[in-house]
């Protein structure tokens, strides 16, 4: 199972499709129970600092556990989902996030849209928007807002991956569609949460679509389809994690050293996202470049978190002079 010639032509003619069922409970499962025992081994950090109790809520499901330190104190969830999302979002880079990365049904609906040589992007997020999280919601903005310029005709699958059954009350995405040919909007920095921003005059005229999905389906976005969600007003958590593909021929970073990174070079020569290691997912004339490895996969993530490369900025006016960090 692939995307359909349906499906595909949606992409090209709306900017996105969701398909359904993509990842089994089974496939979700070891995901969540990596970020499980990551909000159990801050449990234990908070404990020693003497911040929290006894009550850990370990007998709650994933799908409501991380909202109840929330209800106790915000502080403390800001600190667990702090620990759950590193580096922006992609942090999490244990053995389960790989095999999530290379999920052969996945991979081959990329193949679909990029072809058989595919990067893994550096920008992969995990999305804990739990009931009262302040940075949950994220405004109107295109990928591209973030990547570098010259990587804007180029197609970056963003796949959007709920953990739960995503509704417009727990806070899924909405698109908007056929707004992926009419160029980058304007983006502002200082948006809510402290995200990129098109602002609410600017945004294309079609109306958005509510991409309300199950567990495991995805959504295939473009890189210039834009997309925002908003406000979790119940008691279930909204995880998702969105992961992001490209054809190796378009601009990465894949083999470079980031200490070796040189701010001063031409942009054009530089990753999207220069910030953040990218690495092979399925190379047909060479599979042995492909990242199966989670140590090799861990060393390439640990690398950009030790030499923080400084993306140039796109220049967004008027207050910005720098991108923001996605
Ligand atoms: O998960 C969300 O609410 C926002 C995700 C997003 O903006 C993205 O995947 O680019």
């Amino acid at each position: 199972m692939s995307l359909t010639t349906t499906e595909q032509q949606q992409f090209h003619d709306l900017g996105y499709v969701v398909k359904e069922g993509i990842y089994t409970q089974a496939d979700l499962q070891p995901l969540k129970d990596g970020l499980t025992q990551v909000i159990d081994d801050t449990c234990a950090t908070l404990q020693d600092e003497g911040l929290l109790g006894a009550e850990t809520f370990a007998d709650a499901p994933f799908e409501t556990r991380l909202g109840q330190f929330f209800k106790l104190d915000e502080a403390l969830g800001d600190r667990i989902i702090g620990q759950i999302m590193g580096m922006g979002g992609g942090g999490y880079k244990e053995r389960a996030m790989l095999d999530f990365l290379r999920h052969p049904l996945l991979i081959s609906c990329i193949e679909s849209l990029v072809g058989p040589d595919i990067i893994g992007s550096s920008v992969y997020r995990v999305r804990p928007k739990a009931p009262g999280y302040s940075r949950g919601a994220v405004p109107w903005h295109q990928d591209s807002g973030y990547f570098m310029p010259h990587c804007d005709e180029g197609l970056i699958v963003t796949c959007w991956i709920p953990l739960v059954d995503a509704t417009a009350q727990n806070g899924c995405m909405h698109v908007i569609p056929q707004a992926h040919n009419s160029g980058i909007y304007r983006h502002y920095t200082g948006g809510q949460g402290g995200y990129l921003e098109i602002a609410p005059e600017d945004l294309p005229a079609p109306a958005p679509v509510v991409c309300e999905m199950g567990a495991g389906a995805v959504l295939f976005m473009t890189n210039r389809t834009p997309h925002a969600s908003f406000e979790n007003t119940t008691d279930i958590v909204r995880w998702s994690v969105d992961l992001r593909y490209q054809d190796a021929v378009l601009p990465n970073n894949v083999d470079e050293d980031p200490a070796a990174f040189d701010p001063e070079r031409d942009p054009v020569t530089m990753a999207c996202y220069p910030g953040e290691g990218d690495f092979v997912i399925q190379d047909p004339q060479h599979p042995e470049r492909e990242i199966t490895d989670v140590n090799r996969f861990q060393q390439i993530r640990r690398n950009y978190e030790e030499h923080r490369v400084r993306s140039p900025g796109r220049g967004w006016t008027p207050f910005a002079s720098e991108r923001g960090a996605k």
